[in-house]
């Protein structure tokens, strides 16, 4: 009886209602959104490399001068294939809340100073001698720092060395594409001052866990810039536990003020897969984009093989499987990691899930053919 119903409600001349009503642009109920019982997201899992993306920067460089009167950032975004739809005015970005993008600013160069609605973050690659300037303090940018640009606050790069350097900007833009709150204003000069000590934050947190009396009332980023030492000193400090089984030895940066993510919407972490880890699979809500700072190994990630090596990213989307190995039998990996988990938990969406099957290893059905130089 039921399976007759089913059979009679797809008739074509209900079919040609469908084509009646989207030419009303109005859509049938029945026919959509209750049919799927898990999120599909419209990114999908992919990955860039390296040298792709290094060698269009060095076309860039040749290309375009970074400077008022010319352009204000030189960076490649990473585009998710599944949402290439969105572009070019989407930023469709990296997943459907996270964009990424690699940046170059060459000695002598300066990105004059703006703010926009969507917070930002960067993870230093390599190259010595930037800085960015954020609301008035100058942080000096080294490899394997993380440096925070909270949404709405002045910021602008400078290149005062004698090498190019390389970073990789985070922002939650397709989120704010999406909500259409994307607000954006230039700094009437091409920098702003810089009105305090350089590096404030830093030396404020030289110690790591324990902070200025001053900030037990929270503020929305009082560290600025995580440094690469204190970051691998907490990863080795780990060392002495067991991994966790998906994750390995990870950390998140936090704000040290309230103990929330460092940067409101956009979560970010390094994590550490020590010589010989074998992850399990799991999945989750929210998305991340990796970014590979060392060492080499492969994802797995909905049955398909991602294998990377330093300098890769990797686009995570949410609730998809995952599965991280590190395959060098001699160097650990570290993997930089950047997440919507914040916006997930605000929201009340995310969930968490373990795999079940062949002792929580997916399958391999294939491996991932990336696009090469
Ligand atoms: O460096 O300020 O990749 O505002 C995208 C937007 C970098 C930046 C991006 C930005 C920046």
């Amino acid at each position: 009886m039921a399976e007759q119903k089913v059979k009679q409600k797809w008739t074509p001349e209900l079919l040609n209602f469908h084509d009646e009503l989207d030419e009303l642009n109005l859509g049938p109920l029945w026919a959509s959104v209750f049919s799927k019982a898990e999120p599909e997201s419209k990114a999908i899992p992919y990955m860039w490399k390296k040298d792709l993306i290094l060698k269009k920067l060095e076309k860039a460089k040749e290309l375009l001068q970074v400077g008022t009167g010319s352009i204000d950032r030189r960076a490649v975004y990473l585009i998710n294939p599944g949402m290439k739809d969105m572009q070019p005015h989407g930023w469709g970005g990296a997943t459907q809340t996270l964009y990424a993008a690699v940046q170059v600013l060459n000695p002598g160069e300066v990105a004059p100073s703006h703010r926009h609605m969507t917070s930002a973050q960067r993870f230093i690659i390599e190259g010595q001698g930037a800085s960015g300037t954020v609301n008035g303090v100058k942080y000096n940018f080294e490899p394997g720092d993380f440096v925070v640009t909270p949404a709405w606050t002045w910021h602008d790069h400078k290149n005062e060395g004698t090498e190019p350097v390389i970073w990789m900007d985070a922002l939650d833009i397709p989120f704010c594409k999406g909500l259409g709150t994307f607000f954006f204003e230039k700094y009437p000069e091409e920098t702003q001052p810089i009105n305090e000590i350089e590096d404030l934050g830093v030396h404020r947190y030289k110690g790591g866990m324990v902070r200025p009396i001053t900030d037990r009332k929270p503020s929305p980023a009082p560290l600025g810039s995580y440094k690469w030492d204190l970051t691998k000193q907490s990863l080795d400090g780990l060392e002495v536990l067991a991994p966790d089984p998906f994750d390995g030895h990870t950390v998140e940066y936090i704000n040290p003020s309230n103990g929330q993510d460092a940067n409101g919407r956009v979560g970010a972490r390094m994590t550490k897969l020590p010589v010989g880890f074998e992850g399990k699979a799991h999945r989750h809500a929210h998305s991340c984009i990796y970014h590979v700072y060392k060492g080499s190994g492969y994802t797995v990630i909905n049955g398909t093989k991602f294998e990377w090596e330093a300098g890769d990213f990797i686009a995570l989307p949410g609730w998809a499987w995952h599965e991280h190995v590190n395959t060098s039998t001699e160097e650990e990996a570290l993997l930089f990691s950047t997440n919507d988990l914040p916006l997930m938990e605000m929201l009340g969406f995310e969930r968490e899930e373990a795999y079940q099957d062949y002792n929580g290893r997916q399958e391999i059905a294939k491996v991932f053919q990336p696009i090469l130089p």
